[in-house]
């Protein structure tokens, strides 16, 4: 199903056409309102006149976080205070927060991209959506919430935390869809079974998970634990926050990106040079119709790879792989590159372990070190008194953490329940090198 028929499908033409003239509007709105841009700009070397093509925004400086931070809180805006209506702000995991601001028209545009994810994934007005984003400065659970709105379903805004409460408001109200972090997910199916509910017979049909980097083996978990489609939903504060890409239910491969909205591109993170469609890269945007706070040429971080080709749904819109992970948070293992994700891909794969896990990083000398500390299933930890068992458990993980990603690792398997539960995005990684 397709929320906006209309600009979901327009064709590859006309879509490159009214991005060009919509990036055309939004870069001289930048140029002559935003001290930033018109200095940015003019260093460059470019005025907004210099964009003909679409092919011209590479001439354009990229804005990064840092650029955001140097102009904290409101020095990006666009639009007067008296036309914002929103204020949201991410904390990140380093540095200072960056707080994003929208107008009236933003929140509608908000919510019709949120109600489009939702259509993408099957759901309707008949459907009662438990948003188990937080609410408040993050943008997931106000986001999800307008969305679920515009589509006419009914939302439970639950918000993060409260994890027994949340079991039974699953059970009573039965909501056919949840919307949360997939580690919380898996927190809540923990804590359900602990508390003896079936999980699996609740009547939850659709998840929509996102905010953090997850496995293809991580979604198989949770649609066994939950008995569910599961979902992977992309965004980011600075450009929106959740809705900038969503997978449909025809295809679940790859996320579409609202490009009549968001220009993407695909740039080499140490050279700043644009990719090809289909290279790994970093994700850049570019905001076509953001009133408040647009961005032009945004550096995520976010490393991943867009697939142009057709997709069955009928959707004309790009899709985008899995994020990997950031660039900030990928770890160098005696000089192997490896995101955390991809090491839980290879221990959620191996019976007897729990999917829950943390990654201590640290430094021997000038050699980077990695443990791997990973829960075992309550049967295999009670079945434990042998070694040999343990000890095998660790070779395998050992081995497959070898054989798929090339690194060597030490591997500590932990007691169950013994790793921090996430209420929101998971901490996977603590690197001790930078203490
Ligand atoms: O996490 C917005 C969001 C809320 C997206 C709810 C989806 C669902 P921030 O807190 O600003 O915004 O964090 C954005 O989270 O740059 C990625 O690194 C990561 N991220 C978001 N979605 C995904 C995903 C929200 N599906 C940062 N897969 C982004 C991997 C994701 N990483």
């Amino acid at each position: 199903m397709i929320y906006n028929e209309e600009f979901e499908t327009l064709p590859r033409e006309a879509l490159e056409a009214l991005q060009l003239k919509r990036l055309q509007q939004v870069a001289s709105r930048l140029y002559h309102n935003v001290g930033f841009y018109k200095k940015s700009f003019d260093r460059a070397g470019v005025t907004p006149e210099s964009l003909r093509t679409l092919e011209d925004l590479k001439r354009f400086p990229f804005t990064t976080k840092q650029d955001l931070r140097d102009n904290y809180p409101f020095g990006l805006f666009a639009a007067p205070m008296s036309n914002v209506v929103r204020l949201h702000a991410s904390s990140g995991t380093t540095g200072a927060s960056t707080v994003v601001g929208y107008t009236k028209r933003d929140i509608d545009t908000w919510a019709e991209l949120m109600g489009r994810c939702f259509v993408a994934a099957g759901l309707t007005k008949n459907d009662v959506i438990h948003n188990a984003y937080g609410y408040g400065l993050f943008t997931g659970g106000l986001g999800a919430h307008y969305g679920a709105e515009k589509i006419g379903a009914s939302v439970v805004p639950m918000s993060g935390g409260n994890t027994k409460r949340q079991i039974m408001i699953l059970q009573d109200f039965r909501p056919t869809a949840i919307c949360c972090t997939p580690s919380y997910a898996l927190n809540l199916a923990e804590q359900g079974r602990a508390m003896g509910v079936d999980m699996r017979s609740l009547a939850l049909r659709v998840g929509v998970f996102g905010a953090e980097p997850w496995s293809e083996q991580m979604r198989a978990e949770i649609e066994k634990a939950m008995n569910l489609k599961a979902f992977n939903i992309y965004g980011l504060s600075e450009i929106m926050g959740p809705g900038v890409a969503m997978e449909c239910d025809e295809a679940r491969d790859g996320m579409h990106i609202f490009e009549d909205h968001f220009l993407v591109e695909t740039i080499d993170p140490e050279t700043g040079e644009v990719l090809p469609p289909g290279a790994e890269g970093e994700l850049v945007f570019t905001t076509l119709t953001k009133e408040a706070f647009p961005l032009i040429r945004y550096r995520t971080r976010d490393i991943s790879r867009l697939n142009p080709a057709p997709c069955r749904c009928g959707r004309t819109h790009y899709r985008m792989g899995r994020v990997m992970g950031r660039s900030d948070d990928m770890l160098i293992i005696r000089g192997v590159n490896v995101f955390p994700s991809q090491i839980e891909a290879v221990l959620v794969g191996i019976e007897g372990l729990e999917p829950h896990y943390q990654l201590i990083v640290d430094r021997e000398g000038t050699l980077d070190t990695l443990e791997v500390q990973v829960e075992l299933t309550e049967k295999q930890f009670d079945g434990a008194d042998e070694v040999k068992v343990l000890q095998r458990l660790e070779n395998q993980l050992k081995k497959d953490m070898k054989d798929y990603l090339g690194i060597t690792a030490r591997i500590k398997l932990v007691e169950p329940k013994t790793i921090q539960r996430s209420e929101g995005k998971a901490s996977r990684v603590i690197d001790k090198r930078k203490l």
